[in-house]
């Protein structure tokens, strides 16, 4: 078992101060070498992955509400630039710790340090991960766990398990990714893992006593794969979704966990101990294009009730359904915000660039990352123009926010495979969630949304379907919402929620950014300040912006892609190529239409 680090429970200090001021009840402090060392969890393959202090898996983080964590990271990759996300922490008042690489921060380049004050405000079930280049599923991801003295499902379990799920990868993500956005891969088909693996194992054993309730956190730290995960002969009764209490759940007995998610659980076991069980995490292979020859995509662990018994093998299922999670009721019981101030309707589709690469889009925009990272800009290009998206780039698709005002996403998803999406900052509130294939939301009065909806922060949109989603704009700061497959996102499909930027210069004292957070900066050469473009004088003026590739030449089709993909057997496809087949297919065809995004 890896040493994670513990917390003694102070949380009753906390809540037995008066002083409106937070307490933070306990200060750890943590050093994190990043490095890379070698790890073979699926017993298959040994790789270079990325470790802490040595090791691999990277440790599991437990505090109590009201703790804080002090984090210096020290990046001894030697080849690569690296950042920590606590993924789901609002990090409210404190945008800079955020860790997303080019919105809040500059990436910590080889050589450098970097320390993140992470302050535990509130309860559940998180993860921390590198937030740059594609790099977590290298192996920088663990599980965030926030004990909560007074949760409401207090005294209803004896004992707490945490599981994380996740896919593996033998191949490094850079080379990955080198063959997935390319001429060579017009449609897109993402990398498909190679393994499964429950905890970060295929051998998991979890020891259990009969007649005992465990509260179990379940946390999918993988890169593209949702999971289906049971547990056979026993029932969940979901009590958390993403950090956010739940009423106890009627039982279920499938999970559906995409990345990111996470579930806390309550599990009875059986009154007598005389049997083991299978626990299965099978990766939903409708995500794969292709499935490797070889592939296994589920992974098996048990309940271990006796040593001394076997471990049976898992019975084949022949459907895998799952539980739904859009009927689940906060405790808090905060009800359906009202009519939002501010509607952004987000058209999320795949298609190809000018370059023959596949691309994600919202709005026919592509992510591209800024050369000054967002948060710098919003607070050095002056008040009047930090509310100005146009300051932030072109393509990293801004949107600013009023301050408190009710905010709704409309998600429409283009595209047939799923995404799971993600806001930082924030949960949502998931108002409506279509089944695949309804195509875009159209808003009438056969649509009602629930009174008191589920809130997460990362929710899966169906493929061809939609979903809306309304959060309040109550945390000032520069937030990414984006797709949390990993591919998905190096692809583009990401936007920037710049939030109340007035109030977020006058809540972050002093300019707010740690000294050596721009130090890291300095050592990578990255600008600070000015606009997305570095220009600090004419704030107005992009010029040298970071830009997407440019859109294929009109008339040109996806299609021609493929068939030129699928025609060439060299593999030596220079621009000269392209533009030949380009010229072809217009000649053949006429203009064709304004889009930058061919349509599939
Ligand atoms: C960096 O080094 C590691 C370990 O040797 C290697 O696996 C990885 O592919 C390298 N990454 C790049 C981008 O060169
Ligand atoms: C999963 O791994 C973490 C360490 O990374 C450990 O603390 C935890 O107990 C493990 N869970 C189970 C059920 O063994
Ligand atoms: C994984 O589990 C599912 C559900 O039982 C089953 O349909 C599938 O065949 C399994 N795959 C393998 C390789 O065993
Ligand atoms: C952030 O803190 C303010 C109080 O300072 C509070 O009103 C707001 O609801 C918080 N936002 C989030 C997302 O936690
Ligand atoms: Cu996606």
């Amino acid at each position: 078992m890896t040493a994670g680090f513990l917390v003694s429970l102070t949380a009753a200090l906390l809540s037995l101060s008066l002083s409106p001021s937070p307490v933070w009840a306990a200060t750890l402090t943590q050093d994190f070498t990043v490095a890379w060392v070698t790890a073979n969890p699926d017993g298959a393959f040994q790789r270079p992955t990325i470790g802490i202090n040595g090791k691999w898996p990277p440790p599991l983080i437990r505090a109590t509400v009201g703790d804080r964590l002090i984090l210096n990271v020290h990046n001894n990759l030697g080849n690569a630039s690296t950042s920590v996300h606590f993924h789901g922490l609002f990090q409210n008042g404190t945008n800079y710790m955020d860790g997303a690489v080019g919105v809040t921060q500059c990436a910590i380049p080889p050589g450098s340090s970097l320390t993140y004050d992470i302050k535990f405000e509130q309860p559940g079930t998180y993860w921390y991960h590198a937030h740059n280049d594609g790099q977590y599923p290298e192996g920088f991801r663990a599980p965030v766990v926030v004990h909560d003295p007074q949760g409401p499902h207090e005294g209803k379990y004896d004992d707490e398990l945490i599981i994380s799920l996740s896919d593996w990868y033998h191949r490094p993500v850079q080379s990955l990714l080198q063959e997935f956005i390319s001429v060579e891969n017009p449609t897109g088909a993402e990398p498909v893992p190679q393994a499964a693996l429950l905890n970060d194992t295929q051998d998991l054993q979890v020891r259990v006593d009969a007649g005992k309730t465990y509260l179990v956190r379940l946390v999918n730290v993988g890169a593209f794969a949702a999971h289906y995960f049971w547990v056979e002969g026993h029932e969940m009764r979901v009590v958390e979704v993403d950090g956010v209490w739940t009423q106890e759940a009627a039982p279920a007995q499938r999970l559906y966990i995409a990345p990111a998610q996470r579930y806390s659980v309550l599990l009875t076991t059986r009154e007598r101990g005389d049997e083991n069980f299978a626990m299965v995490s099978a990766m939903d292979e409708e995500l794969f294009d292709v499935i490797p020859e070889g592939q296994n995509s589920n992974v098996t662990g048990w309940l271990v009730y006796d040593d001394a018994k076997p471990l049976p093998r898992p019975k084949t299922v022949d459907r895998l359904d799952a539980f739904d999670d859009f009927d689940l009721v906060p405790v808090d019981g905060l009800g359906l915000l009202g009519e939002p101030d501010y509607s952004i309707t987000l058209d999320a589709k795949m298609g190809n660039l000018g370059d023959g690469a596949n691309y994600a889009f919202f709005n026919d925009m592509t992510y591209v990352a800024p050369k000054v990272p967002s948060l710098y800009s919003a607070l050095t290009v002056g008040p009047d123009h930090a509310a100005n998206p146009r300051v932030y780039g072109t393509n990293t698709i801004p949107h600013v926010l009023s301050h408190n005002a009710v905010i709704q996403i409309v998600l429409n998803n283009g595209d047939d495979g799923d995404h799971p999406f993600h806001l930082h900052g924030h949960n949502f509130q998931v108002i409506h969630r279509s089944p695949p294939d309804a195509g875009v939301f159209i808003e009438d009065e056969g649509i009602s949304f629930p009174p008191v909806p589920m809130r997460r922060d990362t929710v899966v949109v169906q493929g061809n379907g939609n979903m809306v989603l309304r959060f309040r704009a109550d945390n000032p700061g520069v937030w990414l919402f984006h797709c949390h497959i990993e591919w998905h996102m190096e692809q583009g499909l990401v936007a920037t929620f710049v939030e109340a930027p007035a109030e977020l210069r006058r809540k972050l004292k002093d300019g707010g950014i740690p000294e050596d957070h721009l130090a890291a900066c300095r050592a990578a050469g990255v600008p600070a300040e000015g606009n997305a473009a570095g220009n600090t004088r004419d704030v107005l003026d992009l010029s040298g912006e970071n830009r997407a590739v440019p859109p294929l030449p009109e008339g040109f089709t996806a299609k021609g892609y493929i068939a030129m993909a699928g025609s060439c057997v060299s593999a030596l496809l220079g621009l000269a190529s392209i533009a030949w087949y380009g010229t072809m297919d217009m000649e053949k065809k006429g203009a064709g239409g304004e889009s930058p995004v061919a349509e599939d």
